[in-house]
């Protein structure tokens, strides 16, 4: 948009003084950015209201995201650089006396994800906008995200986030487009006419209300929408009756017990507990979700039949697969469908993505508490099994028991999700080439077998803009003046960078900006934790939640195992290096809380280690999120991927890390496959089991961990450590980690791959002696970042899958 900086100063102050009733130099910083944030959305309110006539107007298709989690992070940088004003408003600011940084700092984190699968979810959202696709968001507006962790004694505890204290600049409430989520009852049957009809009497009824965050495209003047829905009581306020007797507790009774259907994020990002108040949850925002699609396509008047022309309804994972049964409902219970025609409908919009192979993590309801809780959803359930059993046995002549209850949605007394996601969607992807063939060739062969057609794969993006505009501006700067601007709209453009490849200026400058970023992340441990780390030293980051699967327990053995080595010999040449790790884990998962522990207390005893020379430090830098993410990133030269082959679906921290310039050390899982065949098996650092020896060993039951930790004396040596060595811990601290690495025989491998993965570590340490080397290698990883844009993977979802053309809008403000 056009604005000249004095425009924008006059904007700026009138918009402090009506917002504050105070003089520009009396206000706060939080005052400051709450004035900025109102007058940004003033500008994006004109053109959010003519992409809305617009998609009105000229009937376009429209795609539905449903996720339980849309991990968005902050807002302000993101809008004023898409908006194009950037620059004009820092300088405008500065000549205020005010620090653009000092207002963006107080703006929190929307983090209502866990990780992966909740900042996948915003990250197409920016995308769809973005390449001008008419995409958006539904999902919840929980009053607390995933909650702050502080390291406590070297413990993770956790506190709320209380992210809405300070009011939420960026959303719009909109009461006129509340609707009602009914849970309960009973269902009755009449005949109305020929036909039977369904009706839910005694329910209870929820409100749903809606807040709407506008999701701005990079420079192309569209604004889709994030509709995020939040649960109130219907008559509101209280119950009069207990009140006037004297009960107010009672009387504010009801009211808590609807509003705490979105109270909460669940912070379990790979186990289901069966929760009720989660299945409450699910159906709440898809039934409010599907409710407002249909008013808004009714006032399109182009006939209920042509709904999936219009309609496509994505569903990340199967935390909305309720959207199945609930479009069902509302085609057959109040648009009077045959059956036939509703599932065709149904079918035709509905897509789903997988992001999980892990049995513990694939979701099921007890059909008892299903049928309680939406007794009408659960009958269409009952007669999808039906219908579907019913072909299972005529068309595709299925007969063998065995075979029959491997595909059943209803199977001993639960729900599959998954399996009713499978049934009812045209689409089903996986989130990597790998994990997409696991599943069709071993995790869901049997529904392969039947529907080839449906399965395909989708590998997952970023936010390059994002993780390499905002996040590293040194290093955009140095790319810009080296090859243009065109790789922000079009990031494969970054491959012309290989060009430079034998150009030493080029790695100077290459090198001397990785070093400034690890100059300003030291400070920023030592600012924070107290720790000094030598910036020459090797970065080597670990960040991602921390699981069992994700192995953070492999990459501490090994600094114990380097520890070992520096203290019988204390002069040992090796480079300096500093392991860094971030990551929550979730309350209840008590082995990963423990792998915390361990991390802090070895860390604890290195780094006040003086006889090691500094040469080793163990860095954890609490409550891992977008924004420390965006800090820590720019700073790496090594990302640790070394998750157990087969179980990692995707990643993305792989490739934000990798845009950034970090060196990959990577077992061969998820989309590390396709961050090696991008850059070359020269320029990434592999080590570990491949997913067909893993299965072997899971399928044929030989792998004995006992034997291998008596025969490989340096791993003897830690582990022995873990349960009675120097830590400044009671002697069973650790018991349960060195079980399940023994006693319970090794789920996760750690003991197979240590070898391997000390031999990979001790070529890093061989290629950052030589500075151009690795620096090479460095190059390499950025200029073949590119292909993982999120830009280009939802081009791939719209053609393939939602059928969706780009929508370019051409008004101007
Ligand atoms: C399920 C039932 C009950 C409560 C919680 C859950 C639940 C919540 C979140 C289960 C799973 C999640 C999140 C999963 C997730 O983030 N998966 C990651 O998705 C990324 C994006 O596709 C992949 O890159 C990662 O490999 C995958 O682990």
């Amino acid at each position: 948009m056009k604005l000249t900086i004095a425009e924008f100063k006059q904007d700026y102050i009138a918009q402090i003084k009506s917002s504050t009733a105070r003089q520009i130099n009396e206000t706060t910083a939080l005052e400051r950015y709450t004035a900025l944030g109102e007058m940004v959305k003033e500008y994006i309110g004109n053109l959010w209201a003519n992409t809305n006539s617009t998609y009105r107007t000229e009937q376009v298709k429209q795609i539905y995201y449903f996720s339980m989690e849309f991990l968005t992070g902050k807002f302000m940088e993101n809008n004023l650089n898409y908006l194009g004003i950037y620059e004009i408003v820092k300088d405008g600011l500065r000549s205020l006396d005010i620090d653009i940084d000092d207002i963006l700092e107080v703006e929190v984190d929307q983090g209502l994800g866990n990780g992966g699968l909740g900042r996948l979810a915003a990250g197409f959202l920016d995308a769809m906008s973005s390449i001008s696709i008419p995409g958006h968001g539904c999902g919840i507006r929980y009053k607390n995200g995933l909650f702050e962790q502080r390291i406590i004694d070297g413990y993770q505890v956790e506190f709320p986030d209380r992210w809405l204290v300070n009011n939420n600049v960026w959303e719009y409430k909109r009461n006129n487009k509340a609707v009602i989520v009914k849970y309960n009852g009973h269902v009755e049957t009449h005949m109305d006419g020929e036909r039977l009809k369904f009706e839910l009497v005694n329910y209870d009824a929820v409100r749903a209300v809606p807040y709407d965050t506008p999701i701005l495209g990079f420079e192309n003047n569209t604004v889709n929408t994030l509709r995020l829905w939040s649960a109130e009581e219907i008559d509101d306020i209280f119950d009069f009756e207990n009140f006037s007797k004297g009960n107010y507790l009672s009387a504010f009774e009801k009211k808590h017990s609807v509003e705490i259907i979105t109270q909460i994020l669940y912070p379990n990002d790979a186990y289901d507990e069966g929760k009720l108040l989660r299945l409450k949850q699910e159906y709440f925002f898809v039934s409010a979700g599907i409710q407002s699609i249909f008013n808004t396509y009714k006032k399109m008047n182009v006939g209920i039949n042509r709904f999936a022309e219009f309609v496509a309804i994505h569903i990340n994972d199967t935390h909305p697969a309720l959207a199945i049964p609930e479009l069902m409902r509302i085609l057959l219970d109040e648009e009077e469908m045959t059956w036939e025609e509703a599932w065709k409908i149904t079918t035709q919009c509905i897509s789903y993505t997988n992001h999980t192979i892990m049995a513990e993590a694939l979701e099921k309801w007890p059909l008892y508490m299903l049928r309680d809780l939406l007794p009408r959803i659960t009958m269409i359930i009952e007669e999808i099994e039906r219908r579907f059993t019913e072909d299972l046995i005529n068309v595709y002549h299925i007969t063998d028991p065995n075979h029959l209850s491997a595909m059943h949605i209803i199977y001993d007394g639960m729900v599959r999700m998954a399996h009713l996601s499978i049934i009812g969607s045209h689409s089903i992807n996986g989130v990597a080439k790998l994990h997409t063939e696991i599943l069709k060739n071993k995790e869901l062969k049997v529904f392969y077998d039947i529907y080839p057609e449906r399965f395909n794969n989708k590998t997952n993006g970023i936010m390059h803009r994002h993780w390499l505009l905002n996040a590293n501006p040194g290093l955009t700067k140095l790319i810009g003046d080296t090859i243009g601007d065109g790789f922000k709209k079009n990031p494969r453009v970054l491959r012309d960078l290989l060009k430079y490849r034998d150009d030493k200026s080029f790695l100077d400058d290459l090198f001397e900006i990785k070093h400034q970023n690890k100059e300003n992340l030291a400070k920023y441990i030592k600012d924070k934790q107290g720790i000094v780390v030598d910036p020459y030293a090797i970065f080597d980051m670990q960040a991602k939640r921390i699981h069992e699967y994700k192995r953070q327990h492999l990459n501490i053995l090994h600094v114990m195992h380097l520890y070992r080595q520096l203290k019988e010999n204390p002069n040992l040449d090796i480079p300096p290096r500093v392991f860094v790790f971030a990551g929550k884990s979730a309350p209840s998962y008590y082995v990963a809380k423990q792998i915390i522990k361990l991390i802090n207390t070895v860390g604890s005893v290195i780094n006040n280690d003086k006889s090691i020379k500094d040469k080793l430090k163990v860095v954890f830098l609490p409550n891992y999120g977008v924004s420390l993410a965006s800090h820590m990133i720019p700073a790496a030269d090594v990302s640790e991927q070394i998750s157990t082959a087969s179980k990692e679906a995707s990643g993305t921290g792989n490739m934000k890390f990798m845009m950034n310039g970090a060196v990959t050390l990577a077992t061969l899982d998820g989309a590390n496959v396709e961050i090696m065949n991008e850059v070359g098996e020269s320029n990434i650092i592999l080590f570990g089991l491949k997913v067909e020896e893993v299965y072997d060993y899971y399928q044929n039951g030989h792998y004995n961990a006992y034997e291998i930790y008596n025969n490989s004396p340096d791993l003897k040596a830690v582990i022995d450590e873990l349960v009675n060595g120097y830590l400044p811990v009671p002697k069973d601290e650790f018991i349960p980690i060195a079980d399940r690495l023994l006693r319970f025989n090794d789920e996760f491998f750690i003991l197979k791959d240590f070898e391997s993965y000390r031999l990979a570590q001790e070529r890093i340490a061989e290629i950052y002696r030589d500075k151009y080397q690795w620096s090479k290698m460095s190059l390499a990883n950025i200029a073949c970042s590119g292909a993982f844009s999120a830009d280009y993977t939802i081009e791939r979802y719209a053609t393939s899958i939602w059928n969706v053309q780009k929508k370019l809008l051409d008004f101007k403000l």
